[in-house]
Parts: structure tokens; sequence; C-alpha cells
């Protein structure tokens, strides 16, 4: 009753908003061979790439991908003359706002050439079929094919119109200084492109060509780094404002990026390949950067996922919006829906991280007191089926379906009624690929950490008043008991002394590593590679059997959950060893160790060139390092953190064994050792290893040229800023 008054009396309270800015954005960032530009004005936002100059490849590519619509541009240039290197640069690294009429804006440009060149393929549209074209060995769909508008020998425009509606995206070129063009148009209608040559009449020079993209699709009104971030003042805490230090002034390149992948609505994953909604990567890093962002951001994060639930309520993984939203409702045989955004739920984590994330910022975080009332009454705008419904009814949604897929597990805790990934997934959790969580499908992540927090956060909110659910909070706290006492003991794994010694004596050489480093990491800890360990698995497989592979997932219970039991504490211990023992290099925290598994294919499987095996994921480091420098502060209330949380009462158990207490700290400051190693990188997504048989150590590769697949790493990404509210507990006292 009480509380319910309460939240009426706040919602009159006045509304204080900190300054809403599209400050221009024009960043510049070499990445991956490329030479990336961000762009964002009052009208557009774009990334612009060109292969950089000193990589020699035949193929010059140059991309443009812009938020509205998730759409872009892709073409490759060649040599006409093959012994001739070609480079095709932005001149001056300028870009600047094109409009067109019909309400078609985006980004021009002068390029320049060294030598006479051929256009290649050219996809323009969505920025998804130009995935589909560099990520699956050149997959292309006719339905995409673009029409040539005109063209002469200075000037050559290229137009698609979108499948189902009259938005549509130009191609402009000039030619300029030193240039001509030489067109032979297609006879074959828009199926084969036309010949474009690029002539330079005088070849000891450079010639330039203009250069522009324009669409109209809606654009997002962007964040600046000051509608991102607090300023220094408003940090609830001095490790706050020491991480604040030129975030807002946008003084700070990363805060800049970071706002380049922000808007009013959303947040962006990364780009150039994921300029678009994506749940889970962006309530992870709202997690960890919430104590220094403003309340817009926040609520732009958390208003984007519920806008977005389905009718069950489910949270959306991934929105496919624009023109290939027709080609998926095409392809799914459902072409009245025309271009309908198709919203992705396949994944079984992204639900569960909803409520803790919108828990931790109403209740604990400064800039969310006062503001759920307002927040919670708002009704959805986005126009599907949630039209009108308000955010608090959606978060109901939520919460009902997060309790009705924890109650079979609670009622009968038995490994079959764990969550496993949906039939026919091969994904569900942020180990996204194929090959992820070692061929399980019962992910350690989800069961043992997101399902009790998020039944937590639900009891939290109900408690709180803020979620209108009867009779619902004790049922939450019973089954996150039943959870959190139960769903860990199926993912334990005990590797004896013998088999230790000698599954870790073969991994080094399996791994192409040495039995010298077998020694260094036993010099490095109080470990031998003689001593049984105890950690929890990957994943399980469906009968229950464990995929006994060693991994950074415990983080999220870290960061997550207030009372951990004493064997999670020491499992983070044993996690925070020298790799292969455990999972610290000089370079950073691996996020698997495939080492100790009694499975040996694991070791091929999950290796340095796999996108979730033996690397580096910055934001596992963030989540490694936030979770243990959190449950320290529950032991000690001293501990520097950023992030503000009440300590719970009672403290947690552990606290009071003063020697794992003083390992966790041990453990910590190697973390951050091997954190520091990896400076560099911190603000890239994922990095792999070399290694050095010589000096017994690792150098950062690109996981880009050693994976199979090659898939190429975004310059930017959402949740790789999350160190930016991470206290960096080596430089304390
Ligand atoms: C964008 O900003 C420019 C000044 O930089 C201003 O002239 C223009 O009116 C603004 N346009 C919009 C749509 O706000
Ligand atoms: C190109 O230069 C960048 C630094 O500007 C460097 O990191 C990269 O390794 C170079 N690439 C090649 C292929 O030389
Ligand atoms: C988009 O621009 C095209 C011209 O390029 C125009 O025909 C179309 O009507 C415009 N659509 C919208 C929604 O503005
Ligand atoms: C001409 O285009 C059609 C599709 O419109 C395609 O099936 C055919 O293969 C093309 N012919 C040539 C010679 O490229
Ligand atoms: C979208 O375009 C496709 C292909 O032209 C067509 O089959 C479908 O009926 C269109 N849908 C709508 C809603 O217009
Ligand atoms: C919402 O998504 C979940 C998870 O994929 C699914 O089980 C449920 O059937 C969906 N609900 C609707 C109405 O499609
Ligand atoms: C929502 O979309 C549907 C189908 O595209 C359209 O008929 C309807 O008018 C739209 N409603 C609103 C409120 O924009
Ligand atoms: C062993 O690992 C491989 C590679 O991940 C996997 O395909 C296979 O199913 C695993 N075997 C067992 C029995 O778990
Ligand atoms: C809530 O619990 C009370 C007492 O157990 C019961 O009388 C009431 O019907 C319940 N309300 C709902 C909506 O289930
Ligand atoms: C150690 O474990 C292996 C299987 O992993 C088993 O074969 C062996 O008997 C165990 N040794 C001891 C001493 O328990
Ligand atoms: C080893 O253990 C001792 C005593 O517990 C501790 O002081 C020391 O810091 C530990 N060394 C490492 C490298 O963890
Ligand atoms: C001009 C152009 O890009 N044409 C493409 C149209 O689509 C077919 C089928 O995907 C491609 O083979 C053409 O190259």
């Amino acid at each position: 009753m009480l509380l319910a008054g309460l939240l009426g009396l706040l919602a009159f309270l006045p509304y204080v908003s900190s300054q809403k800015e599209t400050d221009l954005l024009n960043l510049h960032l070499t990445s991956g061979g490329f030479e990336n530009y961000l762009w964002r004005s009052n009208i557009t936002a774009a990334q612009v790439l060109l292969t950089s100059s000193n990589v020699t490849d035949r193929l010059q590519r140059f991309v443009v991908a812009m938020p509205a619509g998730n759409s872009g541009t892709l073409s490759y240039f060649l040599p006409v003359d093959e012994t001739q290197e070609l480079s095709v640069q932005l001149i001056n690294g300028a870009l600047q706002d094109a409009v067109a009429p019909f309400n078609n804006v985006g980004v021009q440009g002068k390029f320049s050439f060294n030598a006479d060149a051929s256009l290649g393929v050219t996809i323009i549209g969505a920025v998804r079929a130009m995935r589909d074209y560099v990520e699956g060995s050149g997959t292309m769909h006719e339905i995409f094919n673009y029409t040539v508008s005109s063209f002469n020998a200075s000037f050559l425009h290229l137009h698609r119109g979108w499948i189902n509606s009259t938005h549509s995206m130009d191609f402009i070129l000039t030619a300029q200084d030193n240039m001509m063009f030489n067109i032979t148009p297609s006879n074959n209608g828009t199926f084969t492109p036309p010949t474009v040559l690029f002539q330079l009449p005088d070849p000891s020079r450079i010639g330039t060509v203009g250069w522009s993209v324009v669409c109209n699709e809606t654009t997002f009104a962007g964040l600046g780094p000051s509608g991102v971030f607090l300023s220094p003042s408003e940090a609830a805490n001095q490790a706050g404002a020491n991480a604040l230090q030129g975030l807002a002034n946008g003084v700070n390149v990363n805060a800049q990026q970071l706002s380049f992948l922000t808007y009013q609505s959303k947040s962006l994953a990364g780009g150039w390949r994921f300029l678009t909604y994506f749940g889970r990567d962006t309530m992870i890093a709202l997690r960890l950067l919430m104590p220094i962002v403003t309340p817009e951001e926040s609520e732009s994060v958390l208003g984007a996922v519920l806008e977005r639930l389905n009718s069950t309520g489910a949270a959306c993984h991934e929105e496919t919006i624009g023109d290939y939203a027709s080609f998926i409702n095409l392809s799914d045989g459902i072409p009245e829906l025309g271009d309908t955004p198709f919203y992705d739920y396949k994944m079984i984590d992204t639900d569960l991280y909803v409520l803790p994330t919108v828990a931790h910022y109403f209740l604990d975080i400064p800039q969310g007191k006062n503001r759920s009332s307002a927040f919670l009454s708002q009704r959805a705008g986005l126009n599907n089926t949630n039209l009108n419904i308000s955010y608090h009814d959606l978060l109901v949604r939520n919460a009902l379906y997060n309790l009705q897929r924890a109650e079979p597990f609670a009622l009968n805790p038995h490994a079959s009624n764990l969550l496993h990934l949906r039939p026919g997934q091969p994904v569900g959790n942020w180990r996204d690929s194929n090959e992820g969580l070692g061929y399980g499908t019962i992910p350690f992540d989800v069961n043992v950490a997101l399902v009790p927090s998020s039944l937590r956060a639900l009891a939290r909110l109900s408690r709180a008043g803020l979620l209108q659910l009867p009779n619902v909070t004790a049922i939450a706290d019973a089954y996150a008991q039943i959870w959190e006492d139960h769903a860990a003991s199926f993912f334990e794994v005990k590797v004896n002394a013998t088999t230790a010694e000698s599954r870790l004596k073969d991994f080094v050489i399996q791994a192409n590593l040495s039995e010298a480093l077998l020694d260094a990491a036993e010099k490095q800890s109080n470990r031998t590679i003689q001593d049984s360990v105890e950690f929890y698995a990957l994943s399980l497989h469906d009968d229950g059997s464990q995929v006994d592979v060693m991994h950074s997932d415990l983080g999220f219970s870290l960061l997550f959950a207030s009372n951990v039991p004493k064997q999670q504490i020491e499992h983070a211990i044993t996690l925070l060893q020298p790799y292969p023992i455990g999972l610290l290099t000089n370079l950073g925290m691996l996020s698997t160790n495939p080492a100790l598994s009694s499975n040996r294919t694991q070791i091929d499987v999950l290796d340095r060139g796999s996108y979730h095996g033996t690397v580096v994921w910055s934001f596992q480091q963030a989540l490694m390092a936030a979770g243990i420098a959190r449950q320290l502060k529950f032991c000690d209330n001293s501990t520097i953190t950023i992030d503000i949380e009440p300590i719970p009462n009672p403290k947690p158990s552990w606290c009071s064994e003063k020697a794992l207490v003083s390992d966790l700290k041990a453990a910590q400051s190697r973390l951050w050792n091997a954190i520091n190693g990896g400076r560099a990188e911190i603000f890239s997504e994922v990095w792999s290893y070399s290694y050095d048989k010589t000096q017994n150590t690792f150098d950062v590769a690109d996981l880009a040229v050693i994976s199979p697949q090659g898939t190429e790493s975004d310059a930017i990404q959402f949740w790789s800023f999350t160190f930016l509210a991470v206290a960096n507990a080596t430089m304390q006292n």
C-alpha cells in the first residue's frame, strides 16, 4: 500500500534530464586490415571501411553501413593490370553529410585510386545481404540486385529500391581529378553487372572519385558522449568519478566509439556487421556500465528490450529490419508481412538478463532511483504486437515466462529439468558458435547463474512494489533457492591428481605448447600439475553427461548472485591460475581451456582459432573482474568498486574464512596482471594468441587470421567497452 502510494507520488516528481546532444562524431580507427571511419551528424550515421593501404590484397573493399534500416553498400575494386598493387583510400579521411531528395541522407567523400581499376561485386541495400556475401563465401540473392539509373564518362548512379517499400539506397560515383569512367552496360538486365572501369589519364598521379551513399530509411537519433555518460561530479563514489574522467566530454575516444553505437531508442551491438539491436550484448554491457551512464542510456537499452519481447515474454536476441526483413518473411513463406521486422527468439539466455538488469537499475543505482514509475508506465511505441502495452505489463510477461521455465526444475531438481537449448538450435547463450558449448545442450551460465538471478530479481522487484504480481515473491525466492542449491552440482567436475598430470602433459603437446609452460605455471601459483582439480563443466549433454571443459562463465554468478556458496569462490580461485592449469595468460584470461577434458577432441575443437575457444574476450574479463570485486566488497566494504550495491545482510558465510578471502584477493591480483598484459587490446572484442616457445610467453594474434572460418572482427562492439566501468584493482593503494 505504502509503496503503491509512493510510486504514484514519484510520477509527479520533475523529470531531470541530462543533455540530449547529438554531438558530431567523426572518428577514425584501423582494425583488422581496414580503415574505419565513424560518422554521425544530426541527420545521419554511417560507418565507412576501406582496405588499409599497407594491406596488399588484390581486392580493395569499400563498405558503408548505416543503423538506418541496417542498410549499406559493399563494393570491391580490382586492379586492371594484375601486376599492379591497387590501393583505394579515402582522401584526407574526410566524410560529410550527403543529402538528396525524398528524405535521402547519408555520407559522401572522395576516393584516391593509384592505378586503373574495375568495379567488382557490389551489393546495395541490406547489411545482412552484405554479410551473406562476406561470411557466406560469396552468397548472393538475385532479389537484392541493384539497377543502373544513369551513367556517362564521369558519372555513375547505382540504385536499389527495397523489396516491399518505397525506401531505397543510392550509390553515386563522380569522376574528378585525373579520372575517367569507361562503362559498358549489362546485356542481361539487372542480373549481369555493368563493366565499370576507372581510368587514370595520367598514370603517374592518383585519380580522384567523388562518392555518396544515401538512403531514406528512418535515421535514429543518437546519444552523444554527454548523453551516454554522467559527468565526473555526478558519480556516486570516487572510483566512479575517476572512471568518468574524459568520458562525457568526449575526450576519451572509447567513449566516442561507444556513443556511435548508442541511440535514444536502442543501442547497437557493433559495427559494421551488427549495427542493430541485440538483446544480450547490450544488457550485459549495460549491467557493467550502469553506474557511470545516464538514465537515458540505461532506459534506452531496457526499453528496447521490452519493446521487442514476444507476447509470451521471451526477449529478442536480434532484430532484422529494413530490406532484409522482407527477404526473411519471403523465405518463411509469409510474403504478406512485407518488411515487417523479424525478431529472433532462439536464445535461451537473453530473457534471463532482463529482470536482474532492471532490478539493479531501479533498486541499486542512484540514476534509477525515482524513475521506475515513469519508466514502467511508458507504453510500447514500436509498431508490433506490443504497441501501446505498458512497460510494466511487458516486464510482467517476462517475469512469468522466466518463472514458468524455472518451475520444472524447482519441482523436481533433475538434470533433465535444467534449461536446454531449443530443439534443433545448436546455440542459445553467449557462446553462440556451433562448437561454443563443446556441443553440449545445457549451458552452465544459464542454469547456474542466470535462472536463479532472474528469480531473485523477480522477488526483489515484486517486494519493492515495482511488479504488480500477486503472491509471486515467495514462489520466486523458493524456486531460486532450489536452483541455487542443486543446479551447480550437475556441472561439478573432479579430476584426480594422476589424471590431471597426464592430461596437462598431453595437452601441451597436442596444443603445440611446451612442458616448460607447465613448470612456469607451477612457479607462478601455489598449485602443481599433480594436484587434483575441481571446476564446473562448460555444459551438459541432453543425457546429463558433462562437457568437462574449464571456462570463465562463473563470472556471471559472481556478478549476478548475492549469496554464492563457498564452492564457487574456490572454483574462481582455481580458474584464476596460470594457463594451462587455469585460464590466465600474459595477455589476458582465456574464456575456455580444454586441457583437463576427458574428451581429447575438445582440444582441437575449442582451440585458439575457435571463436569461443582458447581465446580472450574483453567482456568476459570485465565480468570476472567486476564479479570478484563485488564478492570481495560483500566481505569487506572498503573494497573499491565503481558499481553500487547494498551489502547483503547477513554477509556470505564464506566471508568469515580468512584464508579463502585472502586466496581470492591473490586470485584477483593474478587476474589483473593478466588483464594488464593485454591492455592494448582491452577495448577490442576478442583476441587469440601465438605461443613463443623460447620465451614461454604468448603474443596477441588476430583471431580472424587464424580461425578456419576467417570471420572478421568488428572494429567496435558495444560490450567491448565495459572496462570503462571496472576499477583496476592493481591501481589501488
Ligand atoms: C543539423 O545541424 C546543423 C548545424 O550543424 C543545422 O544547421 C541543421 O538545421 C540541423 N538539422 C537538423 C535536422 O536538426
Ligand atoms: C598495417 O599497419 C598497421 C598499423 O598502422 C599494422 O598494425 C598492421 O600490422 C600493418 N599491416 C600489414 C599487413 O603490414
Ligand atoms: C525514397 O527515395 C526514393 C527515391 O530514391 C523515392 O522514390 C521514395 O518515395 C522514397 N521513399 C520514402 C519512404 O521516402
Ligand atoms: C540472364 O539473367 C537471368 C536471370 O534474370 C539468368 O537466369 C541468366 O543466367 C542470365 N544469363 C546470363 C548469360 O548471364
Ligand atoms: C513483398 O514483395 C514480394 C516480392 O515482390 C511479394 O511477393 C510480396 O507480396 C510483397 N509483400 C507485400 C506485403 O507487399
Ligand atoms: C516467444 O518465444 C519463445 C521462445 O522462442 C517461444 O517459446 C514462444 O512460443 C514465443 N511466443 C510466441 C507467441 O510466439
Ligand atoms: C502498424 O503497421 C501496420 C502494418 O504495417 C499498419 O497497417 C498500421 O497502420 C501501423 N500502425 C501504426 C499505429 O503505425
Ligand atoms: C567429444 O568432443 C567432440 C568435439 O567437441 C564432440 O563432437 C563429441 O560429441 C564429444 N564426445 C562426447 C562423448 O562427449
Ligand atoms: C494469494 O495468496 C493468498 C493466500 O495464500 C490467497 O488467498 C490468494 O487467493 C492468492 N492470490 C492469488 C491471485 O493467487
Ligand atoms: C583417477 O581418475 C581416473 C579416471 O579419470 C581413474 O581411472 C583412476 O582410477 C583414478 N585414480 C585414482 C587414484 O583414483
Ligand atoms: C601462495 O600462498 C601463500 C600463502 O597462502 C601466499 O602468501 C602467496 O601469495 C601465494 N602465491 C601465489 C602466487 O598465489
Ligand atoms: C549486378 C549483380 O549484382 N548481379 C547479381 C544478381 O544476383 C545474382 C544471383 O545472386 C548474381 O549472380 C549476380 O551477380
